[in-house]
């Protein structure tokens, strides 16, 4: 007869308890979700939704293929964006296989589809985030594509409620143009190094890849110019309006630069001459042809200074100049400016810029100048920086050099919204957000394609803007559609499809304390339910 077994309760507990263990560990059951239906800017090249969901928990790792300090410090940047909101641990290891489920994996490969630098490849499954481009600066931008895919709350300081899912399936993604840009000036009303790099990381959100400073003008001098001092402390001394002004010094403006670099944007600094001039010309008699001191200018005339174009002093003074920039400045450009020198002969004007081109070149650097420049003989390598007059562009072109994208009445920043606007100028238009986006580079000047553009730049000029507040309510909600105007082809965008993503970016900026303009024509939602803000509990 069999013996009748007595039920074995001890494993049984263990085996309901290390089962309640792994499920409350693991309680990332998937939903539906839709990754066609994420609000990506700029928008990428391509996309395919597989309609389940993941889910980063508390135990999540950011494992980074083995054997690279700079993989390490990628993800140590990713860990740094997500764990404020998250509040998870985020810890980064070295990972020699793709990591087991939960985890994100960021790694380098030559197999993804698009070669180019920039271009990333992300697939979302139920299991994990992978993460895969050809270079570092690819995985840091599809990093944006990542924080973008999760609710604006991720970009909060402060811990915010979870679930933190993501919608499945993959992108591949590249930029359609090279060179995506911003400009601050920093001359007419000075920003100190706190506002500069905020303005880095905003644009570093939205995958821009250059930022240009306009360091020198008539009303300030910002750069500290070790052989030429009294250039920042007398000329850097004031600013529109008669405020304080200021200045960075060497040791700074390094500090900006390699924060930028750290978000893979190239600083490229201008020194804008021979016009636009007067704060280094009342900083130094002998720039002056009448060898006298002008008064430092706190207006906002343009077009009324000039270096004197044949003293020899002044090619040395140019010569130390780029000379002490060009050790600053790790890209390939020195921005000469070289716009509205209307006091300047034009045959000087011309022996002028083709001898700051070649002292640009000396120091191992290319030049890049206001379009007026293309009246000089420019070199091939040279930009034309298209803001105004479409013949010069065309001019810059005819001696085969190309041209960066800033056509004033669709790319200024500083031009008002609408006749309401209480910031800003509209000498070139007024700029709604549905004109800032409905146009394209290849098609703004006659004659100029794709082949002679490297890209876009949108500028903001301060006469009028005085803070980080005021630059923010200018810049946004623009600049993202900038952004998209570079990195999107234009066959793929469309402003009735933008201005939806668009509108569903309100959280997002919220969440980062961006001061935005509420424009009418943006459907403007709200995509959250469940914030919890530190500050109200
Ligand atoms: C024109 S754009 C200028 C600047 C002004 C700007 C104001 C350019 C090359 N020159 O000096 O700040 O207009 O919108």
């Amino acid at each position: 007869m069999m013996q009748k077994k007595s039920f074995p309760i001890a494993p049984l507990v263990t085996m309901i308890a290390i089962l309640l263990i792994y499920t409350s560990c693991n309680m990332e059951e998937p939903t539906p979700m839709d990754l066609a239906a994420a609000s990506l800017i700029p928008k990428p090249d391509s996309l395919t939704a597989t309609g389940s969901s993941f889910e980063l928990t508390a135990d999540a790792i950011i494992y980074v293929q083995e054997g690279s300090e700079e993989l390490l410090k990628i993800g140590q940047y990713i860990a740094n964006r997500l764990r404020p909101a998250t509040g998870f641990p985020l810890e980064v290891l070295p990972s020699e296989k793709i990591p087991a489920s939960g985890n994100i994996y960021l790694s380098l490969s030559n197999e993804i589809e698009e070669a180019e630098e920039e271009a990333y490849e992300l697939s979302i499954t139920e299991k994990g985030i992978k993460l895969t481009a050809t270079q570092v600066v690819g995985l840091f931008r599809g990093i944006q594509t990542i924080c973008q895919l999760f609710p604006g709350r991720i970009e909060e300081n402060t811990l915010q409620a979870g679930p933190w899912k993501i919608a499945t399936g993959t992108i591949l993604d590249h930029p359609d143009y090279a060179y995506r840009s911003a400009m601050l000036d920093v001359s007419r009303h000075f920003f100190p190094v706190e506002d500069v790099k905020r303005f880095i990381d905003l644009l570093a959100y939205y995958k821009m890849n250059y930022l240009h400073l306009h360091l020198s003008d008539d009303q300030g001098w910002r750069i500290e110019i070790k052989s030429w001092p009294n250039l920042t402390t007398h000329g850097g001394s004031t600013e529109v309006g008669g405020g304080k002004g200021g200045f960075y010094t060497q040791e700074e403006y390094a500090e900006i630069v390699q924060y930028a670099q750290d978000r893979f944007i190239n600083i490229v600094p201008e020194i804008d001459m021979p016009g636009h001039t007067n704060a280094a010309l009342a900083s130094y008699p002998e720039l002056n042809c009448n060898g006298k001191t002008p008064e430092l200018y706190t207006g906002t005339k343009v077009g009324f200074s000039t270096l004197c174009t044949d003293k020899e002093i002044v090619y040395q003074f140019v010569d130390d100049v780029i000379r002490e920039l060009a050790a600053l400045t790790p890209g390939p450009y020195i921005h000469i400016g070289g716009d509205e020198s209307h006091v300047t002969a034009k045959d000087d004007y011309i022996q002028f810029i083709n001898r700051v081109q070649n002292i640009v070149h000396a120091h191992g650097k290319l030049v890049m100048g206001w379009d007026e420049v293309a009246e000089a003989s420019l070199e091939s390598s040279s930009i034309a920086h298209y803001w105004a007059v479409a013949d010069n562009a065309q001019k810059a072109v005819q001696q085969g050099a190309k041209v960066l994208m800033s056509p004033a009445h669709k790319a200024y920043m500083d031009m008002q919204y609408d006749s309401t606007t209480h910031l800003g100028l509209h000498w070139a238009a007024y700029i709604e957000i549905d004109s800032a986006y409905i146009w394209d580079l290849e098609s703004m000047v006659e004659g100029i394609g794709k082949e002679n553009i490297i890209g876009i730049e949108a500028p903001l000029w301060t006469e009028t803007i005085t803070n980080m507040d005021e630059l923010e309510y200018m810049v946004f909600p623009r600049l993202p559609g900038y952004a998209e105007i570079g990195w999107t082809a234009t066959s793929d965008r469309n402003w009735d499809e933008y201005k939806v993503r668009l509108g569903k970016q309100k959280d997002r900026f919220e969440a980062m304390g961006i001061n935005f303009y509420e424009s009418k024509f943006v459907p403007w939602v709200s995509t959250e339910n469940e914030v919890i803000d530190s500050k109200n509990n």
